[in-house]
């Protein structure tokens, strides 16, 4: 394979090779990343979905010597987290994966073999799946962490190129539920807001948020807030941003729902409503007032266990100050009933004009760095450019885009995450491949996880490193460049475009996710679907096509060099961008924010209410599991798994190095538990060692372990939003008692 040989000799051979662009000089017709040019290239941040611009030093190679932040950058204004300045840090890892391992039959064993045996292998598996079993026995998870024109890459080449139906990634863990109550309740995914509204805010409302951890940056730009806001946390744990807050609201777990509908209901009874916007530009509000009947403050307090005090406070700051923005992250997102609290969050916006202007809006914090893309261009739950499968006239039009027939693209809708892993349960699905995401840690109830691997055929993975709890698992692992060693567009929370440079080397034969789907493409035999894909820049110019007249028009952009002249390009950007289409804005403003004319995207350009009966939570605690789990991030220094965050020593001493428990010293000192000792924590379905921390940051009867250490997730419950069907990460039953012994380090 020649075409091979190239790409392998162009990314080990001399630097220069690598900053000339020669298009066609592959027989894939790829062209390689270039190095940036020595001195400074700025490149967003590839952990959270903050997106800050990062200023990477070179060398007179071309090649990253250290980082700081971009002052110049409007997002983080000069700053960044802990993660942020380590970036460069897991790239260096030793155990960085070199070449494809494949695992042999005899030993068992994984052994590092040449990527024309990877390829070979790959495709000889998949390929026998296919015939026997058909396009829909294969699938794919993948990820909210890769650039966009991978990730469009991936899902046209699985779907259109090798006949797959059933595909998803980690968003679905994520962002479902933001990306179905949007498009719901606005006609698309569209999150309103930029972030100079955390500035601009007269209060700010967060529901199951802990940006001081998740999303540092972001709650720099709140402290930049000179308007003295009132700041709401509503979570039942005292955290870190709670105490921040100007009022901590510790409602009972998972009665959010309750919660908001009676503030609604609150804001009804005081007349604190805007008549004329609802009129204007909203419908099927008298049905959700109708509603609102059965939400009184008795039922309120006595579901929520919050005093009718700090009900009418709420209702209160939400009634009399001007710029309310409302911000939610996955308190909300990962509930059973997750994507209608998303939604009377929305209808709190909408009913009281909180939208469209400055300082407000029904605002979903993203989570990784490219949630946002994985939503538009995925290609999983909505068509490339958020179109939708079922739609003929959808498929017709992204086929003539990409110039291939209609018929390549499934009507059918795309399996969701877990019915993927109940699909290989059932032996419906044998063939996975696993993109930059780590299944056998983050999915919910892993206890079953290596079961039903065992059930699949062929397990693939494509990750930096082959030490993950899911690589381990693999038949074939694929060597993966990472951030900073390859380039593309991320999209953060504030739906703005930013760019990924190659600064570094990705180790011996790691490609780019872009090689490698490019390499699979060909080895498949549909590799001619893909010629006009040449590189991320070329297939940037794809997707802007794509997204021509939709709500997301980025077709405006000129190229990757002009986003970064620009410090990044919020979507909408059509082509001409004119400035009267949207009132407010011009190709010169660093921030702009949706739905200022009041104009939705549904068919009547109205925002609709959508609303329904709380119901209980699926595992209540009970005599023998008595407390309820929480989960969530620990520290700003961890990211999910650690594959990455735990490759820096400076990220490592920042946190802890072995899972803990919090538990509220009432409920310690009656189970004898003392601070550091060790204690063992049952559900149902699991058991996970732990040190106990004693705070009264969690309530009586609740714990907290951070989702870093992968035990959290053999004991979490697996239920799941019927809309969204994003899992409940957050609640589940589970007993705690007493180990011998105090844990040490
Ligand atoms: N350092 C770091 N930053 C990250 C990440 C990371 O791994 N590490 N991951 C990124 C990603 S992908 C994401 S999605 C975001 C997540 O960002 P966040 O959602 O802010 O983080 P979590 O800790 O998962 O959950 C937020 C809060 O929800 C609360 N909560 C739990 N149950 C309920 C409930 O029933 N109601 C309410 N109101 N609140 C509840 C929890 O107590 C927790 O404090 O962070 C991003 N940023
Ligand atoms: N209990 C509990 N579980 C949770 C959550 C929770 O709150 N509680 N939160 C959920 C949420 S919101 C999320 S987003 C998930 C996250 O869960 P995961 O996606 O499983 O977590 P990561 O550790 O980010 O895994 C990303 C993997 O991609 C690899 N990688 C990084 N960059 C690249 C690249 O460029 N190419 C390739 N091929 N690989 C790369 C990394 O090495 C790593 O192994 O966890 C979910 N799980
Ligand atoms: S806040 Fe997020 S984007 Fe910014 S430096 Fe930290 S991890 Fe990176
Ligand atoms: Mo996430």
């Amino acid at each position: 394979m020649s075409a091979l040989d190239d790409l392998l000799h162009a990314r080990t051979g001399p630097m220069t090779s690598d900053l000339v662009q020669r298009p066609g000089d592959f027989g894939l017709g790829l062209v390689p990343a270039r190095l940036a040019p020595a001195g400074t290239a700025a490149s967003i941040c590839g952990f959270c979905s903050t997106g800050c611009s990062l200023k990477i030093h070179l060398n007179a190679g071309g090649e990253a010597i250290n980082l700081s932040p971009d002052p110049d950058y409007p997002v983080n204004l000069g700053m960044a987290c802990p993660k942020g300045w380590e970036a460069l840090a897991p790239l260096a890892a030793t155990d960085r994966l070199t070449t494809p391992l494949l695992r042999n039959p005899t030993s068992g064993k994984l052994e590092p073999v040449s990527w024309e045996i990877a390829l070979a292998a790959f495709t000889e598996n998949f390929r026998r799946i296919h015939r026997t079993h058909g396009g829909r026995a294969l699938s794919f998870l993948s990820t909210g962490q890769i650039v966009m024109e991978e990730m469009a890459l991936l899902g046209a080449l699985a779907k259109f190129g090798m006949g797959m139906v059933d595909v998803d990634s980690n968003t679905r863990q994520c962002m479902a539920t933001s990306h179905v109550a949007y498009k719901q309740s606005f006609g698309f995914d569209a999150p309103p807001f930029t972030y100079a509204d955390f500035e601009e805010s007269d209060a700010l409302i967060f529901i199951g948020a802990n940006p001081c951890i998740a999303h540092p940056i972001m709650w720099q730009r709140v402290m930049m807030n000179r308007r003295s806001p009132e700041i709401v946390v509503i979570d039942p744990r005292r955290t870190e941003t709670a105490l921040a807050a100007t009022l901590h609201v510790p409602l009972r777990p998972k009665s959010d729902l309750t919660l908001l509908y009676g503030l609604a209901r609150l804001l009804l009874d005081r007349g604190a409503i805007k008549q004329s916007y609802l009129d204007a530009h909203t419908e099927n509000f008298p049905a959700f007032r109708a509603f609102l009947a059965d939400f009184p403050i008795e039922r309120i307090v006595a579901d929520t266990g919050l005093p009718a005090a700090t009900l009418h406070r709420i209702a209160e700051i939400i009634a009399t100050r001007e710029r309310v923005s409302f911000w939610w992250t996955m308190g909300v997102n990962q509930s059973h009933e997750a994507t209608r609290t998303a939604q009377a969050i929305i209808n709190l916006a909408l009913m009281t004009g909180n939208i469209g202007r400055p300082g407000t809006g029904a605002n979903s914090i993203t989570g990784q760095c490219n949630a946002m893309g994985s939503r538009l261009f995925g290609n999983a739950t909505s068509l490339l450019g958020g179109y939708d499968f079922a739609n003929d006239a959808h498929r017709t039009h992204v086929a003539n885009i990409l110039g291939i027939t209609p018929a390549a693209i499934p009507s059918e809708k795309s399996w969701a995450y877990d019915q993927i892993i109940d699909g290989i349960d059932t032996g419906a699905i044998k063939g996975l491949w696993v993109i930059a995401t780590n299944t056998a840690h983050s999915w919910i109830n892993q206890k079953r996880f290596p079961e039903i691997r065992q059930k699949l055929d062929f397990l693939v993975v494509q990750d930096m490193y082959a030490t993950t709890e899911t690589a381990q698992m693999a038949d074939l692992v694929l060597p993966a460049a990472g951030w900073g060693e390859k380039e593309g567009i991320l999209i953060n929370s504030e739906r703005r475009l930013g760019v990924v440079r190659k600064v570094s080397r990705a180790p011996g034969q790691a490609l780019s996710d872009f090689a490698i789907f490019k390499l699979v493409a060909e080895a498949w035999g549909c590799g001619a679907m893909f010629r006009e894909w040449t590189s991320p820049e070329a297939a940037f110019r794809i997707l802007q096509k794509l997204s021509r007249e939709q709500p997301c028009d980025f077709s405006g952009i000129q190229g990757y060099d002009h986003i970064q002249q620009q410090g990044g390009i919020q979507w909408p950007y059509p082509a001409p961008h004119v400035a009267a289409s949207a009132s407010e804005w011009s190709s010169s403003d660093t921030h702009r924010r949706l739905f200022a004319d009041g104009k939705f995207f549904t068919p009547d350009e109205r925002a609709i209410f959508l609303f329904d009966e709380p119901r209980p939570m699926p595992e209540l605690p009970d005599a023998d599991w008595p407390f309820l789990l929480n989960t969530g991030r620990g520290t700003s220094a961890q990211w999910h798994t650690g594959s990455r965050t735990n490759k820096s020593d400076v990220l490592r001493k920042l946190a802890p190095t072995s899972l803990y428990v919090e538990i509220n010293p009432s409920d310690a000192d009656r189970l004898g538990i003392a601070h550091n000792d060790r204690v063992a924590v049952r559900s149902r379905r699991g058991e996970a060692e732990a040190f106990a921390v004693v705070t009264p940051t969690v309530q009586p009867g609740q714990l907290f372990m951070p989702m870093h250490f992968a035990a959290v997730n053999l004991l979490t419950f697996p239920s799941f939003d019927p809309h969204s069907r994003q899992p409940s990460y957050k609640a589940c039953a589970v007993a705690v008692s007493r180990l011998s012994g105090r844990h040490h380090g």
